[in-house]
């Protein structure tokens, strides 16, 4: 019995090439095998309204060539006609007999009708290989596929006491340049980056992301600062007297209740606009209210061997109030990786 794990690995690294450019689509990978189990021919998706990754894998191929054989996928072959024809009727015409898929499509156009058709033509479909780690990378299409909602990642780096800085402000740096060059990586996969008026006032940060989200509740900062500088940038705040701004800059009104300006109106406008995902790069005001909402679906926290030990250090999550450890929220780590000295935890909300 053949195993497809490892193409199914491979499937993920290639769809992975596709982070940052196939938003609103799922990252898709494909491995096509002849009808002796020879790897012929991989394909991914490269960039929103191209070639999905199946008919990227066929399209390299004569007609001929994968007759019989097998298309491994890490996402259900379509069956719409969408930007292009559907996925399953060039595999039934390219006469594989055999299809094997990590996890069903959850875009509801698609959900088991692309299954159906492969079997409809006799093609043996086998289903739910690493199936956990396919939906962990397609865990933003999944979100909004299902809950129509933005999907909400979250980013710190803390001393080992989860400190952001001294009381002093102090923060540069807490991890190393490793780990942050980690981090201009990890924001690239997502669509806008958002931060607060605090974090752009202290730290001064360029944030290089195309579309930027400022929440400034009371219009604290100056165009000029290098923030403002680079990329599209959506001004938050509860304000209407708005001033002039930068052809790059546009305000967005929200609602605000105990000084706060309420981001889950934020999140519902920023979808609406056709943004997937978000990702946050703030302190602990920002940080506690996101998690007290639970907000955010995934945090990717830096963690230095450094100890503050001091209890008037700014914390990564504040603002909570609560006397029972039961009331704690509650994460799953999804990985943990060493840039020495740092290690990168990363977790999912339960
Ligand atoms: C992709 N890439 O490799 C696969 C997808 O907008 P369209 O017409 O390209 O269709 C997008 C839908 O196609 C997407 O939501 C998903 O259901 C399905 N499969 N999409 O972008 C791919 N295999
Ligand atoms: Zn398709």
């Amino acid at each position: 019995m053949q195993s497809y794990e490892k193409y199914m690995q491979k499937c993920f690294e290639l769809a992975k090439q596709g982070v940052g450019k196939v938003s609103p689509n799922p990252l898709v990978g494909c491995v096509v095998l002849d009808k002796n189990d020879n790897e012929i021919s991989t394909g991914y998706h490269k960039k929103y309204g191209e070639n999905h990754a199946e008919r990227d894998a066929l399209l390299k191929l004569g007609v001929n060539d994968a007759m019989g054989g097998t298309l491994i996928v890490n996402l259900e072959p379509c069956s719409h006609y969408g930007k292009t024809p559907p996925c399953a009727d060039l595999i039934v015409e390219r006469g594989l007999k055999k299809v094997v898929i990590a996890m069903r499509d959850v875009n509801p156009i698609v959900a088991g009708n692309g299954i159906k058709k492969l079997q409809d033509a006799g093609i043996e479909v086998i289903e739910g290989v690493l199936e956990e780690e396919a939906k962990e990378l397609n865990e933003v299409f999944i979100k909004n596929m299902q809950e129509h909602k933005l999907f909400v990642a979250l980013k710190t780096a803390t001393t080992l006491d989860g400190k952001i800085a001294t009381k002093t402000g102090s923060s540069k740096w807490i991890t190393s340049s490793k780990a942050r060059e980690i981090v201009k990586k990890l924001r690239s996969a997502y669509d806008c980056v958002l931060t607060t008026s605090s974090t752009v006032l202290t730290d001064n940060p360029k944030f290089d992301c195309a579309i930027k989200v400022l929440l400034d509740r009371k219009l604290k900062c100056n165009f000029s600062m290098q923030y403002f500088k680079t990329g599209k940038i959506y001004v938050v705040t509860s304000r209407t007297d708005l001033p002039k701004a930068p052809e790059n800059v546009e305000f967005i009104n929200v609602s605000e209740a105990n000084n706060k300006l309420n981001v889950q109106e934020l999140f519902e406008f920023l979808y609406k606009t056709g943004l997937s995902s978000v990702f946050v790069e703030a302190g602990g005001t920002l940080n506690g209210q996101l998690i007290e909402q639970n907000l955010a679906d995934k945090i990717y926290q830096f963690i230095a061997p450094k100890i503050v030990g001091d209890n008037l250090a700014k914390s990564a999550y504040s603002g909570r109030d609560i006397e029972e450890i039961s009331a704690s929220k509650n994460y799953t780590i999804q990985s943990v990786e060493m840039y020495e000295p740092d290690v990168l935890i990363t977790l999912k909300r339960n």
